[in-house]
């Protein structure tokens, strides 16, 4: 997170983090016991083997009170890692978090997008810094505006394709997600209705962040399959 500030997982309870091969690299939601909302980029490619899920932590260095294995993974069927169209996946996990403590809680997918110009939330655990290296020991967070969609495919026309997807926010300049957020939470009045996706760089005030849109259809549509189909 750029231009943000400290936090305690008992603010942002649905978050959770990632780690492959035991190395951390992406965040996301816990939409409900056993099912964590992602990027499909944090999991492309990769074996469910390889995962763990954190949860109920502030610190990346501690024994997060709760870990678990992933069962499956499931990527939207139209993802394309080329574009990042589509830049959502569901994580099952092996055995359900235990919702206990005011640390681990779920948070519910928007239904209608995060109206333009709205503040909203992001959190994680990702570089402070364009061109950081490690990832912050402790969980940080900023409040971001949704650009309006014009706006957006302004800053990135003739270099990127802003699908129907993708929502931008940012203050631009000053205020972004960056490497390490990927699949962490954009969280408008208490929902969850973007995922950390990509950006040209971080904080950059040309180059707003760019998040995998919850509410937009197709989106809607693959998270609510996934979980009402299993
Ligand atoms: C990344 O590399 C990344 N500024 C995530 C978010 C943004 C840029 C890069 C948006 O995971």
């Amino acid at each position: 997170i750029i231009g943000g500030q400290e936090t305690s997982i008992s603010q942002v309870p649905y978050l959770v983090y990632l780690r492959q091969a035991g190395r951390f690299i992406c965040g996301g939601s816990l939409l409900t016991p056993s099912f964590v909302l992602s990027a499909a980029h944090c999991v492309y490619g990769a074996k469910e083997q390889d995962y763990t899920v954190h949860a109920g932590a502030s610190r990346l260095e501690e024994n997060a009170p709760v870990v678990r294995n992933v069962a499956r993974f499931h990527i939207a069927s139209s993802y394309s890692p080329s574009n990042f169209d589509m830049d959502v996946a569901m994580l099952q996990l092996a055995l359900p978090v235990p919702l206990a403590a005011g640390q681990v809680a779920t948070i519910t997918p928007c239904q209608s997008p995060a109206a333009a110009n709205g503040y909203v939330r992001i959190s994680g655990w990702g570089v402070e810094l364009e061109n950081g290296r490690k990832p912050a020991a402790q969980v940080r967070t900023a409040v971001v505006r949704v650009l309006p969609r014009v706006e957006c495919q302004l800053a990135y026309a003739g270099q990127a394709l802003l699908t129907d997807s993708m929502i931008c926010a940012a203050v631009r300049g000053v205020k972004d997600a960056c490497s390490g957020d990927s699949g962490g939470p954009l969280v408008y009045r208490g929902e969850v209705c973007g995922i950390v996706s990509w950006g040209f760089g971080c904080g950059r005030a040309a180059y707003p962040g760019v998040y995998t849109s919850v509410a937009s259809a197709r989106v809607k549509t693959f998270i609510d399959q996934t979980l009402r189909k299993l």
